[in-house]
């Protein structure tokens, strides 16, 4: 089984400024223990990370090619994005929304998430965890169906 990782605009910026918020660890630090992870449950990862919204639509449509299912944190597209959340719709492959921060408890703005509705959950708040939560409970979901 191969799942598709996607990150959004500034997650390439981690581990540089706002540590209180979304910790110390850079993206190649989640990344690399999330494919240690992803080994012990026997699945591989593909992993994609851009600032740019198009190119996350690129992805998300060529997921539909090899991949299972997708873990994506749209980053700030998360509050914006309907060609993003168009896209997770459109290819039908099974989606959790992750995110560092607890996006519940924050500024009003980041409550709101475009594309939760059009994935089968999201996990928020448990920082670099929250990558490995969703992508259990993807591998699960995908398991059991
Ligand atoms: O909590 C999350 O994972 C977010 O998706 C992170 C986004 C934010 O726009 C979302 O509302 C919640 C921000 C990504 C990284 O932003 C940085 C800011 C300063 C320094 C480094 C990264």
């Amino acid at each position: 089984m191969k799942i598709m990782v996607i990150n959004g605009p500034n997650i390439n910026m981690l581990g540089t400024r706002e540590p209180e918020i979304y910790g110390s660890l850079t993206l190649d630090d989640i990344i690399n223990n999330l494919k240690d992870y992803a080994k012990t449950l026997g699945i591989e990862l593909e992993t994609f990370q851009s600032n740019v919204e198009g190119e996350i639509v690129n992805t998300i449509q060529k997921a539909k090619n090899d991949c299972s299912g997708i873990v994506i944190n749209p980053a700030a597209y998360t509050h914006t994005s309907v060609a993003i959340r168009d896209a997770i719709a459109a290819v039908g492959l099974p989606c959790v929304e992750v995110h560092l921060s607890n996006i519940h408890n924050r500024e009003e703005f980041r409550k709101n998430s475009l594309t939760a509705p059009v994935c089968i959950g999201q996990i928020a708040g448990f920082g670099a965890n929250s990558y490995k939560l969703g992508l259990q409970g993807l591998v699960d979901y995908i398991n059991a169906t």
